[in-house]
């Protein structure tokens, strides 16, 4: 104990004095890491961002398993260094692998994976093997009770020491790869993937996580990582656990945080898919024209959808980028429709909370605890989470991707105005008029003869009545659409309609 108390002394008189001032598939490549092992009838993702395990675990049981999404990705989730006002983003500074955050204990972690994967929804953890803690003077206080000094780089609690790190330098071009994998991003002490030490240690963390149910992870940073150790840590992975309930020999789902270089990482699972943001977002606002879907990937030099998480904002995005999110409700929903009407990649969505400024802590009490987001009825939640998971329109279209999951995009129709529909088989149907003009168009709508009901129209009604669990009634609380004998429809979206798409099913 003496012992340990002397070494705490040492370390943190070196820290306080000591400075680093002086040098400051489809194509069957990584196809076994690109299932998200979803349940039957269930898609998407859900980036539940800094919610709170046990809020989690409930939501799983309450809503998104009966409704059918896939899985649930978590926001980081091991001891970090304590922040003044406690930003958000102090999540994405570890200091050691023990899980105990904000968001909640390795007993609240555990429940919460077990529950999920009964309610048919999978967990995926967003893991940081890029770098460690660094805000704040001398030592940093961890959320576990463990310390650490970033200015010698070292991090008791794992061990990591010095040596465990890159030579600490600027990144000061962000096309020289070199520098981007070597040196340290936001400053932040860089982990040495090359070293044995740091290469067990995440693999131990990894396999852990596996152990206890995950179905895979969102790897944080990966531009700023070679491949090749990256390739090194996932080949000492295990299958995903028979004791959870995984099929014997799954790997599990890997998906980069890839801005950089994506085609090196494809071979290592998927990568999201960024462009697609801004893609989407010009599109819904009306400043440019989604012309055809043939050459979706090609024009907009996307990857190939079997290597693609694709989402239309996340954590990052909200707070750097003008595009879409929640603070544009109309074209933002939109987009999500197109994100989940659309065929291509594994649609992803943000949970989030509303922010005015970037550091913005997630809603929390006096004792900065994490307040419980407790959804509502009519799918709106406390104090200020957003839930964008609740949405009705986002309900609707996950049941609309259910159903025409594997059918492809025909039939796509625009016009110079950017209006826009299409067919996914001959199963559904989705037009879109980001315009300000009226639409009425007679198109081929590819579904059988008949009356068909518009499952976004409907959504006023349904969002004050209607109860959020399981299926709806089979009443059309929407405008509905007649298909004739050649499946022709007259598609009527007036310029100022209030959620400007329209999508309808046959119902299976
Ligand atoms: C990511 N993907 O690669 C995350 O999606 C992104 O949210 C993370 O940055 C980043 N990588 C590192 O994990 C976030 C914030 C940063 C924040 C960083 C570390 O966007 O702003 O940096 O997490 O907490 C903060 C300060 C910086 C400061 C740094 C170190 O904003 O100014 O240099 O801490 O003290
Ligand atoms: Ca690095």
């Amino acid at each position: 104990m003496l012992l340990l108390k002397n070494q705490i002394l040492i370390i943190a008189s070196i820290c306080i004095y000591k400075s680093f001032g002086q040098s400051s598939s489809g194509d069957g490549r990584g196809d076994q890491y690109k299932n998200p092992h979803f349940h039957p009838n269930h898609i998407g993702i859900v980036q539940m961002f800094q919610w709170p395990f046990d809020y989690i675990a409930r939501e799983c049981e309450e809503y998104l398993g009966p409704q059918g999404f896939g899985g649930v990705q978590v926001s980081p989730i091991f001891e970090n260094s304590i922040l003044d006002g406690r930003p958000w983003y102090e999540l994405y500074q570890p200091i050691s692998y023990k899980i105990k955050t904000r968001l909640g204990d390795e007993a609240q972690f555990r429940n919460m994976i077990k529950r999920c994967n009964k309610a048919g929804v999978r967990i995926y953890v967003d893991v940081i093997l890029n770098h460690m803690a660094r805000s704040g003077k001398g030592i940093l206080h961890g959320t576990a009770g463990s310390i650490a000094c970033p200015e010698l780089s070292f991090y008791p609690a794992v061990p990591y020491t010095l040596l465990d790190f890159h030579l600490p330098c600027k990144i000061n071009d962000w096309n020289d790869k070199k520098q981007m994998r070597k040196c340290r991003l936001f400053n932040l002490p860089d982990l040495n993937q090359a070293k044995p030490n740091v290469r067990n240690k995440l693999v131990q963390m990894l396999n852990n996580l596996i152990s206890m149910g995950v179905a895979g992870f969102r790897v944080d940073a990966s531009s700023f990582m070679d491949p090749i150790d990256l390739q090194h840590i996932f080949s000492k992975l295990n299958d995903l656990s028979t004791q959870h309930n995984f099929p014997e020999s799954s790997k599990p789902f890997i998906y980069h945080e890839a801005h950089h270089w994506k085609s090196e990482y494809t071979h290592l699972g998927r990568v999201i898919e960024f462009n697609f943001e801004e893609i989407i977002s010009r599109v819904m606002r009306n400043q440019i024209n989604l012309n055809n879907a043939d050459n979706f990937v090609r024009n907009y030099n996307l990857v190939e959808s079997y290597n693609a998480v694709v989402d239309l904002d996340n954590h990052d995005a909200q707070r750097t980028f003008n595009y879409l999110n929640y603070k544009d409700p109309v074209p933002y929903k939109m987009g999500l429709g197109f994100l989940l009407g659309f065929s291509y990649g594994i649609p992803k969505l943000i949970s989030s909370f509303d922010f005015k400024s970037f550091d913005e802590s997630p809603p929390s009490d006096i004792k900065q605890n994490i307040i419980d987001p407790r959804p509502r009825k009519d799918g709106t939640c406390q104090v200020n989470w957003n839930c964008e998971h609740r949405y009705y329109s986002v309900r609707e279209m996950l049941r609309f991707a259910r159903i025409v999951e594997g059918e492809p995009v025909r039939n796509f129709f625009s016009n110079d105005y950017g209006q826009f529909g299409f067919c996914r088989g001959d199963k559904g149907f989705i037009a879109f008029n980001p315009s300000s003009r009226d639409m009425e168009i007679e198109m081929d709508v590819c579904v059988p003869p008949g009356t068909y009901c518009d499952i976004i129209s409907g959504s006023y009604e349904a969002e004050i009545y209607k109860e959020f669990k399981g299926d709806t009634s089979d009443e059309c609380s929407g405008n509905k659409i007649i298909v004739d004998e050649n499946r022709k429809a007259v598609i009527k979206i007036p310029g100022n309609d209030s959620k400007k798409f329209i999508a309808f099913y046959q119902k299976p």
